[in-house]
């Protein structure tokens, strides 16, 4: 069976579990350094890891969860500095695809060896990559690592990691007449954090994926 033949058919719906891993040369926005945070939307959802004080290379190793149910929507990414007095600043933004990504979840790829890539995507003038990015089969689930690029600012490069939790179908929200999709979306992961379920499918996949951690050089 080749890969194309593993693709199994209907609509992905699930959760993505973005790693933010950390930044790279980002630009200087108070006297000598940045207080950075990242700003990661998609559709109506919009999710912040920490900020971290006066350091343009932070590591944030920090996980976000978006729920997915249209995967041809692409993923924000926004970088800014906290100030405490002032308004925060800009420091450049960049956009990502998740459909290479979705598509390779979709396969039946149970047997296939470690680390096996299943898609490249290259650097383009449509992207933001700053280098290659490969979707990978590892420890019985698909990943794949992202460089970006940030645009509308001087310097910096910003570095995720991709994750992939399918939900059960009679975990999917219903949507009530008059409500958008987002506020299922949003009701469907209160739901599911609620009755402990969300909590026991992410422990259950970190158990399965033992994903190499990022260790700070
Ligand atoms: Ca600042």
């Amino acid at each position: 069976m080749n890969l194309a033949e593993r693709v199994a058919p209907g609509q992905m719906v699930g959760l993505l579990k973005l790693r933010v891993l950390r930044g790279v040369n980002l630009a200087v926005r108070d006297l000598w350094s940045s207080d950075p945070y990242v700003i990661l939307k998609m559709g109506k959802q919009k999710l912040k890891t920490r900020v971290i004080k006066c350091n343009t290379n932070p590591v944030w190793n920090e996980e976000l969860t978006l729920y997915v149910e249209d995967p041809t929507l692409p993923v924000r990414l926004e970088v800014y500095d906290k100030d405490t007095f002032s308004l925060d600043d800009r420091m450049g933004n960049a956009e990502f695809d998740i459909h290479p990504f979705v598509e390779a979840v979709k396969m039946n790829l149970e047997g296939l060896p470690n680390g096996i890539i299943i898609r490249k995507v290259v650097p383009c003038r449509r992207n933001c990559l700053a280098e290659e990015s490969h979707v990978y089969w590892t420890d019985g689930e698909v990943v794949q690592d992202l460089v970006l690029r940030l645009r509308n600012v001087e310097c910096g490069e910003v570095e995720l990691q991709l994750h992939w939790i399918s939900i059960p179908e009679c975990f999917r929200p219903a949507a009530p007449q008059g409500q958008t999709a987002d506020f299922c979306n949003a009701n469907c992961l209160v739901r599911l954090t609620n009755s402990g379920i969300l909590p026991r499918m992410l422990r259950k996949n970190a158990a399965a994926s033992r994903t190499t951690q990022f260790q700070e050089t």
